[in-house]
């Protein structure tokens, strides 16, 4: 499949998205979601693909945003008819598969947002995230004030809402934003390296793990809690869980069917 505004490319059991408008910092526009909808939609659908990494063309953005230009002569009622935001939850967030958003440059934004919608984030020392919306007279849309707060807590995202400051990699790591942060050559090679090793992992309990670990952000613990024991049940009857077990017993590595 060809996109207009993205590349894709498998290496072996690992889909690479790349964000590719670097002419505007790959801010994203309709056709960008549109293109990842699609592109995250094969990926969740092909069983040779395991895992995969999203990132931004050209070294200066991960993405800068949501497309002003496009965003400019809209008014309220067009926003709320075309519900542009939404779709980024079911395209994107809904995606049941793992996948890690590998940060360089600027993250603004929609494209603060698009990274913290990701399993994790591998942030190039280069990285700097923000939410500047305020600057435009508008404010987050895409999930923005809720996962940022959730992610660093109150003190750091009500000051980046309410100023627009940006919080540079070696903060976003010690804030908990990123889990980790590499040298800016080294960031796609280091976040497919990461995807390859939960590659290699039994597949359906990835997806249960990344299901359990995202409940702890949408539901209360004694729920998320119980919720995690009937996922632990479920994956206890699978032949992986099967295999996994008598291989080690067996002081060898497993092999996976993923189910
Ligand atoms: N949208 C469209 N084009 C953009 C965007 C963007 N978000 N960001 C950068 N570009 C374009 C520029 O217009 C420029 O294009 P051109 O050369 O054609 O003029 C090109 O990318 C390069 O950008 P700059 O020349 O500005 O590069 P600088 O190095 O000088 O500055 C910055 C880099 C600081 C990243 C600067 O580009 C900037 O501030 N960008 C905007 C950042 C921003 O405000 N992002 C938030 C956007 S709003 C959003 O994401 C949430 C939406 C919620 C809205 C809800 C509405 C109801």
């Amino acid at each position: 499949m060809s996109y207009e505004t993205i590349l894709v490319e498998q290496r072996d059991a690992v889909t690479l998205i790349t964000l590719n408008r670097p002419q505007a910092l790959n801010a994203l526009n309709s056709q960008v979601l549109k293109d990842l909808t699609q592109a995250f939609a094969a990926y969740d659908a092909d069983p040779s693909q395991r895992c995969a990494v999203l990132t931004g063309s050209g070294e200066k953005a991960f993405a800068a945003g949501a497309d002003i230009k496009e965003m400019v002569d809209k008014d309220a009622a067009d926003f709320f008819l075309e519900d542009f935001f939404s779709g980024w939850q079911s395209g994107v967030v809904g995606t049941r598969k793992p996948w890690i958003a590998a940060v360089a440059g600027f993250a603004l934004g929609g494209g603060c947002e698009l990274a913290m919608m990701a399993d994790f984030i591998i942030a190039a020392d280069t990285a700097k995230f923000g939410q500047p919306e305020i600057k435009l007279g508008v404010a987050p849309g895409m999930g923005g004030s809720q996962r940022l707060t959730r992610a660093v807590g109150k003190a750091k995202a009500m000051e980046m809402c309410l100023t627009g400051r940006m919080m540079d990699a070696t903060e976003a790591e010690r804030a908990s934003l990123v889990s980790r942060v590499v040298p800016a050559a080294d960031l796609v090679e280091e976040a497919l390296k990461a995807a390859a090793l939960i590659a290699s992992m039994p597949p359906m309990a990835a997806m249960v793990n990344k299901e359990m670990v995202n409940l702890a952000f949408e539901t209360g613990l004694a729920q998320s809690i119980q919720i995690e024991r009937r996922l632990f049940q479920i994956l206890a009857a699978t032949e992986d869980k099967k295999e996994g077990m008598t291989a080690f017993v067996e002081k060898r590595p497993g092999v996976w069917k993923g189910r």
